[in-house]
């Protein structure tokens, strides 16, 4: 099944900001139920942009969140000390957003992970930047879950982010992307891979229209979870879609429900 991460409580947008600000829990509470409506399957809660107020920002946030909202949470931060503590905050066994090669992070993640239970985001980023070509993110796919089966995190719990760059920067991103999942998925059977769909269409007017053809491209490369608004209907209706075409649909229930419910229409 496709892992939808719902995007939407981020500090970085700003209703969720001002909401934040003012402390307005029925405003995220409503958030996370419509996200939910729509097909999440994760919410991910970050509260990374408010300098110097990330802890209690991420504290708040996980508790309303978890009054709105049943689903599992992916918790999001660079930072492994804001991971650690949201950790304990949860009700769900939560996907933690995330490890990468990057030293500092990835010695404190290693430690913190040994023997927890979550799924984990594994971003193909180390001390020398983005990764520049397919191979080299499926070099730090292949080190990243090396590491992670070592200290006993299964493949099924491990979500590879090939940190998806915009098409402005350069024409061959999304070629990059959909070659690196497919090689992953092949080479690494049994992970899963993820990364925040809208980098894609960063710079660029219409994005809605990117992202949705993006998603429905990466999906035939093998792309199973994403970072995505499930508010957007038609994205969703993509998504839903293209999972029926591939065979994850038997009788194609899900694909009718969707009609039925007047989600899927021309
Ligand atoms: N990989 C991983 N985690 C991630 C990202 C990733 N977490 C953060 C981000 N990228 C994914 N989350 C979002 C959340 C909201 C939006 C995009 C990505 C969003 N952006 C609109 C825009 O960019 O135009 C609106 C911005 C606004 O309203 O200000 O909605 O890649 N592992």
């Amino acid at each position: 099944m496709f892992t939808v991460i719902g995007e939407r409580i981020n500090t970085t947008l700003k209703k969720v900001q001002a909401a934040v600000i003012a402390r307005d829990a029925d405003y995220i509470r409503e958030d996370v139920k419509k996200q939910q409506a729509g097909g999440a399957t994760y919410i991910d809660v970050n509260a990374g942009a408010r300098i110097g107020h990330e802890e209690a920002d991420m504290k708040w946030l996980l508790k309303v969140v978890q009054e709105g909202t049943d689903l599992p949470l992916c918790l999001d931060s660079p930072d492994p000390a804001i991971l650690e503590m949201a950790y304990s905050m949860v009700n769900k066994t939560p996907m933690v957003n995330s490890i990468s090669l990057e030293k500092d992070r990835f010695d404190a993640m290693m430690p913190f992970l040994d023997g927890k239970e979550c799924k984990i985001i594994a971003l193909c980023m180390d001390d020398s930047g983005m990764p520049k070509s397919v191979a080299d993110i499926v070099d730090r796919a292949t080190k990243l879950v090396e590491e992670l089966e070592k200290i006993g995190m299964k493949r099924d719990d491990i979500f590879i982010d090939p940190l998806i760059q915009p098409m402005s920067v350069d024409s061959n991103n999304g070629n990059v992307a959909m070659e690196a999942v497919q090689t992953i998925m092949t080479d690494l059977a049994g992970v899963h891979t993820t990364g925040g769909l809208s980098n894609i269409s960063y710079g660029l007017p219409q994005r809605k229209i990117i992202n949705r053809n993006f998603l429905g491209l990466m999906m035939a490369h093998g792309f199973d979870s994403a970072i995505m608004d499930p508010l957007d209907t038609d994205i969703m209706a993509v998504l839903n879609t293209c999972e029926m075409l591939k065979g994850n649909d038997s009788f194609c229930m899900n694909y009718l429900k969707g009609v039925r419910a007047g989600n899927i229409k021309a």
